[in-house]
């Protein structure tokens, strides 16, 4: 850069008056006077210009600063709008899982409705199963939808019983006149499930129902606490029962039935 006589002058003596570098150096050509306006002219422009350079720094710092400020609340609002769009995402997954633990216990719980069913299922198979290869033996009869046994042998009351309850059946109960008749036509002395072991006088069918209609012979029940079990015994007549000893050997009936 090339600076002026004048220029040269000017700084030099604006920076570096009574400076012993430049005293020799600088031609003193003005006056004392004139070279006192001129320096403060000098000064005030110099002031001038770091006056509007200052200005426009700050000019700059506050164009900067609003810049900022829009940016940053620009960026702070997409933000915000991430967030919340965020936060309706993870509601709606909330009410999604929601929904699929309600439905994952109802299927849990009928899984194990379906499973207890196939159980019952299974089990009523095998029982049918069991059931139909008892009455493929001989003896059995079938009558009204129930299956009926009359035994070849002879044996006491408590014994019948426990031979018909090894085969899903029980003594049987009469409770009808269609099955009174039925079990005379056999014109068997036999035992039926009819006692009163437990409160004498007191006379229950096998399944614990109390006697309501009844065919006993005539004079009968006499036996006491001497005679406590049913039995068929004057077949020739419809009011058939007799009230014997139980542990007397007699022949017996069993029934079956094949739904409750
Ligand atoms: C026998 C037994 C009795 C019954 C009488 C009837 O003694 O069977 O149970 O009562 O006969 O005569
Ligand atoms: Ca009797």
């Amino acid at each position: 850069m090339v600076l002026h006589k004048e220029e040269y002058e000017t700084s030099a003596t604006y920076e570096e008056v009574g400076s012993p570098l430049y005293s020799n150096v600088i031609p003193k050509r003005h006056s004392d006077k004139g070279r006192k306006a001129s320096s403060a002219a000098s000064g005030v422009q110099r002031y001038r210009v770091g006056a509007i350079t200052l200005g426009l720094l700050a000019v700059v710092q506050l164009v900067l600063i609003i810049y900022l400020a829009f940016h940053m609340e620009a960026r702070n609002k997409n933000l915000t709008e991430e967030r919340d769009e965020l936060k309706r995402k993870l509601d709606v997954l909330v009410l999604k899982q929601d929904s699929w633990r309600a439905e994952r216990d109802n299927l849990t719980s009928m899984n194990s409705e379906t499973e207890g069913r196939s159980r019952t299922i299974s089990l009523e198979r095998d029982e049918l199963k069991k059931k139909l290869n008892t009455l493929a033996q001989p003896g059995w009869t079938l009558f009204r939808s129930r299956a009926y046994y009359i035994s070849p042998t002879k044996k006491s009351w408590q014994e019948s019983r426990a031979y018909c309850q090894s085969v899903d059946a029980d003594l049987m109960i009469i409770n009808s006149r269609e099955e009174q008749v039925f079990a005379n036509s056999f014109k068997l002395h036999m035992w039926i499930g009819l006692t009163d072991s437990e409160t004498e006088g007191t006379w229950k069918w096998v399944d614990g129902s109390p006697l309501t209609t009844s065919y006993w012979g005539s004079q009968e029940p006499n036996g006491k606490t001497e005679e406590n079990c049913g039995e068929i015994k004057s077949f020739t007549t419809e009011r058939s029962w007799n009230d014997g000893t139980c542990s007397l050997q007699l022949n017996w009936i069993c029934e079956m039935k094949f739904a409750q």
